[in-house]
C-alpha cells in the first residue's frame, strides 16, 4: 500500500498527519508577500518538526460566504509557498485547490499531491490533475462551498457519499488519472449536518471497500463544536478524539491544524491497531 508523491514514497497502510497551512491574506495579517512567505515557511518548518508527512497549502478560503479569489491571486498566494517548502523541507506538499491552472503550476513547483474539495468537478480539473502525474485526493461535497450548509439532505448519507466518490473516481480515470493515484475523503462538514457527519464517521471503515486510501479532516470543525459546545479555539481535545477514531477505522491520512498533538494521538491509535 505504497504511494509515490513527487519522488517521496509513503506506506499508506499506516496513518500519517497532514498539517494545514492557509495562505489567505487573513491568515497572516500584517505585511506584504515577503513576510507572508517567511511566516508560511516558519509554520511549515514547525509542522515538519512536529511530525507532519504532508503540508496542505491552500489559498482559497472554502468558508461559506468567503469572497471569490481570481486564478491569478490564487497562483500568487500558493505557488511561492509551495516552491519554498518543496525546496527547503523534507515533506510532501499538498496543494488545496480546485483550479486547474493552480494544480499544474503547483506541481511544476514541487507539489506532490492535489487536494481538491470539489472532487475535480471544475472544467479542466480532471485533465490537469491527470497531466500533473501526482496523486489526487477526491473529496465528497454536496453543493458548492458557499451554500453547502444551507440545507444538507440525504436519504442514505453513506451510500450517497460512496456513489458520488465512485462516480468521481470514474471521471478521474477517464481523464487519465491512474487508479493507483487516487485518495478518497468523505468530506466532513461539506454539505452535511451533525447527524450526517456522525453516521459517516461511525461507518468510515465501509468506505475502504472502494479500494483507495482514505483521508479525513475533522480538525476544529463545527461538528465538534456542536458535540462539545466549544468555540473553535477550544476544540483540540475533540479533534484528537475524532482523529483517534479515524485511525481505528482505517484512515491513512488525518488532516489537522495541531500537528504535534495529532501525531501523538495517531501514534497511540496505530500502536493499538497493529496489536493482534
Ligand atoms: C471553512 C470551511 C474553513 C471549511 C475551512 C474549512 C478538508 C479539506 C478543508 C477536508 C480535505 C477546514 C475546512 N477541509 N480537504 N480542506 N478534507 N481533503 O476546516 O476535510 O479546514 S477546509
Amino acid at each position: 500500500m505504497e504511494m509515490k508523491f513527487a519522488g517521496r514514497v509513503l506506506d499508506l497502510s499506516r496513518c500519517h498527519v497532514m498539517g494545514v497551512l492557509n495562505v489567505t491574506p487573513d491568515s497572516f495579517s500584517d505585511g506584504g508577500r515577503f513576510n507572508q512567505l517567511d511566516a508560511a515557511l516558519l509554520k511549515a518548518r514547525q509542522m515538519v518538526s512536529d511530525g507532519a508527512a504532508f503540508i496542505d497549502v491552500g489559498g482559497e478560503s472554502t468558508r461559506p460566504g468567503a469572497s471569490k479569489v481570481s486564478v491569478q491571486e490564487e497562483l500568487d498566494r500558493v505557488c511561492p509557498v509551495v516552491e519554498a517548502i518543496s525546496r527547503e523541507l523534507d515533506v510532501i506538499v499538498s496543494v488545496d485547490t480546485s483550479t486547474p491552472e493552480v494544480m499544474s503550476e503547483a506541481v511544476t513547483r514541487g507539489a506532490g499531491l492535489i487536494n481538491d474539495v470539489r472532487a475535480l468537478q471544475r472544467d479542466g480539473a480532471a485533465i490537469a490533475a491527470a497531466r500533473s502525474g501526482v496523486p489526487v485526493c477526491i473529496m465528497h461535497i454536496q453543493g458548492e462551498p458557499e451554500t453547502m450548509q444551507e440545507r444538507p439532505e440525504y436519504q442514505n448519507v453513506l451510500r450517497e457519499v460512496s456513489e458520488f466518490l465512485a462516480g468521481r473516481i470514474h471521471a478521474a480515470e477517464q481523464a487519465g488519472v491512474s487508479s493507483d493515484n487516487i485518495i478518497l475523503d468523505p468530506g466532513f462538514g461539506f454539505g452535511k449536518t451533525l447527524e450526517h457527519n456522525l453516521r459517516l464517521l461511525a461507518s468510515l471503515e465501509q468506505l475502504q471497500v472502494l479500494g483507495h486510501p482514505l483521508l479525513v479532516g475533522m480538525s476544529r470543525k463545527s461538528m465538534l463544536g456542536k458535540i462539545t459546545g466549544r468555540d473553535v479555539d477550544e476544540r483540540l481535545p475533540a479533534s484528537l478524539a475524532a482523529a483517534t477514531i479515524s485511525v481505528m477505522k482505517g484512515a491513512s491520512i488525518v488532516r489537522a491544524h495541531d500537528v504535534r498533538e495529532t501525531v501523538d494521538a495517531v501514534r497511540v491509535a496505530t500502536a493499538v491497531k497493529e496489536t493482534v
